[in-house]
């Protein structure tokens, strides 16, 4: 259930960190996961799983398709602790938009970055992109696109947190700083925009955000790596980001409620009859 303040701060802020949102188990499969995965270069495949870079090469490694990692990260699908939020921030949850299904997730990763890695500022509602909208509207919310971000290890200061300008989400102007934020990611980060925060959070938080906030992450100064997981959440009328399916294996073993986000449609079978 999600209580009236997480749907007030999430509408005041864009954001919201669900703390302890996994317990120590769930964290321990994850990386076991995480683990058994070589770390090879971006291209490679691990079974259904991609490894794969964003835009530039220090914005550190990513496996998509993380879902067919094992059935710890398949329990992420619907977990309970971010589902109702996704499925109320989402919305449309009464009407035809969810004929098929609550939700769709488009894409589904893991990142791992080292020393020097980071995101640079990107999102903000200007200019408007109507996968990423935040949208309320009688007091029902109609996003576009809800991200959950997991930390799979505890992530502080000089780990390359992830940043947000808390509100950004509702803004109506460009960041004048969001160019030179840019600019600086080429050293790797957003590290100094006016009003953008660190989210420090402990392994098995999870930072639940809409994704027209201006966001990005700070760079990694620290040794060793940060660790998280990513799924996006929309409505199931929705579309994959990028050209990754779900592999059959995964949809014949996923549970019904699991099946119908990863896969909101089954094909209408044309009957063979006489005249057709
Ligand atoms: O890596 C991060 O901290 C930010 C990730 C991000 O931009 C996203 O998930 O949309
Ligand atoms: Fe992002």
């Amino acid at each position: 259930m999600v209580s009236e303040l997480d749907k007030y701060l999430f509408d005041l802020r864009g954001y919201l960190l669900l703390e302890n949102a996994l317990n120590n188990q769930e964290v321990e499969d994850l990386n076991a996961c995480l683990e058994a995965i070589p770390l090879k270069k971006p291209g490679a495949w691990h079974g259904h799983v991609h490894s794969h870079v964003f835009a530039s090469d220090n914005e550190g490694l990513n496996f998509q398709q993380i879902y067919e990692a094992g059935e710890p990260f398949e329990k992420l699908i619907d977990h309970p602790s971010w589902i109702d939020h996704s499925k109320l921030f989402v919305g449309g949850q009464e009407s035809f938009d969810a004929q098929h299904g609550p939700l769709f997730i488009d894409e589904n990763f893991a990142s791992i970055r080292g020393p020097g890695e980071a995101i640079g500022l990107h999102s903000g509602p200007v200019p408007w992109v109507k996968r990423c909208q935040f949208l309320v509207r009688d007091q029902q919310f109609n996003c576009g696109q809800i991200n959950i971000l997991i930390a799979l290890n505890d992530i502080g200061p000089g780990d390359g947190a992830t940043m947000v300008i808390p509100g950004s989400h509702k803004s109506n102007f460009r960041h004048p700083e969001f160019d030179q934020a840019k600019m600086t990611m080429e050293g790797g980060s957003v590290d100094g925009v006016t009003g953008a925060i660190e989210v420090h959070m402990k392994a098995g938080d999870a930072l639940l955000f809409v994704d027209a906030i201006c966001h990005g992450s700070a760079k990694r100064v620290n040794s060793g790596e940060r660790r998280i997981t990513v799924y996006r959440y929309g409505p199931s009328w929705g579309f994959f980001r990028h050209g990754y399916r779900p592999s059959k294996e995964l949809l014949k073993r996923l549970t019904p409620e699991r099946r119908q986000i990863v896969w909101p449609h089954s094909k209408i079978k044309r009957e063979i009859s006489e005249d057709s």
